[in-house]
């Protein structure tokens, strides 16, 4: 049938395993023929907000833009994927809103880690050198994260990331959004 545009929202902090679920997911849906493309860091930071850093008011227009770029391509019949701690409650709502006003489903994805279990996967070191004051506003660390309260979807570090695909999936399916 029809594609349909939509886009999943992730939201959670740095070493939850967002951008590793959102490219399963995204592997997944293109397996299925369902168009799908991701926004991360690597695509986003380093290129439309390349003038951005990690103060909250360059969050706030960080999240800003993406929701309106993942709209785009919501718009477009494409399922965007974004993956950003998109720490605070507003811009999530906001991009939310954004989405709504133009008839397209937001469907948000809390990846609810406990800073604990993060702070231990370090992949990066980024923990490490926040709690040696090394970085400034580490979220978790000396940067809020507010926790969303009613996601449609949450996933934790209890669950595989297949597990995690295959919940996102059939709430897809079962709310007929692909
Ligand atoms: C949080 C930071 C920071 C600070 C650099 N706080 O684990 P990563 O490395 O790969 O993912 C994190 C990424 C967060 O960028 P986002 O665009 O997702 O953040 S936000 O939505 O809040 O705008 C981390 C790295 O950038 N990083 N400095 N101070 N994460």
């Amino acid at each position: 049938t029809k594609q349909k545009g939509l886009t999943i929202w992730f939201t959670g902090l740095s070493a939850s395993g967002k951008s590793t679920i959102a490219t399963a997911l995204e592997q997944h849906l293109l397996h299925q023929g369902v168009n799908a493309y991701r926004l991360d860091g690597d695509n986003i930071r380093f290129g439309l907000n390349k003038n951005l850093g990690f103060s909250e008011a360059d969050r706030n227009e960080n999240i800003r833009r993406i929701g309106e770029v993942a709209k785009l391509f919501a718009d477009s019949t494409t399922v965007a994927i974004t993956s950003f701690i998109s720490p605070y409650k507003q811009d999530r709502l906001q991009a939310r809103k954004l989405h709504e006003d133009g008839n397209l489903p937001f469907v948000e994805v809390y990846v609810n880690v406990p800073v604990e279990v993060a702070e231990q996967r370090d992949p990066k070191g980024l923990y490490k050198k926040a709690r040696a004051g090394e970085i400034k506003e580490f979220t978790g660390i000396s940067a809020p994260y507010e926790a969303p309260e009613s996601p449609e979807i949450e996933v934790t570090h209890q669950q595989t990331v297949e597990e995690s695909v295959a919940a996102i999936y059939r709430y897809l399916t079962e709310n007929k959004l692909l």
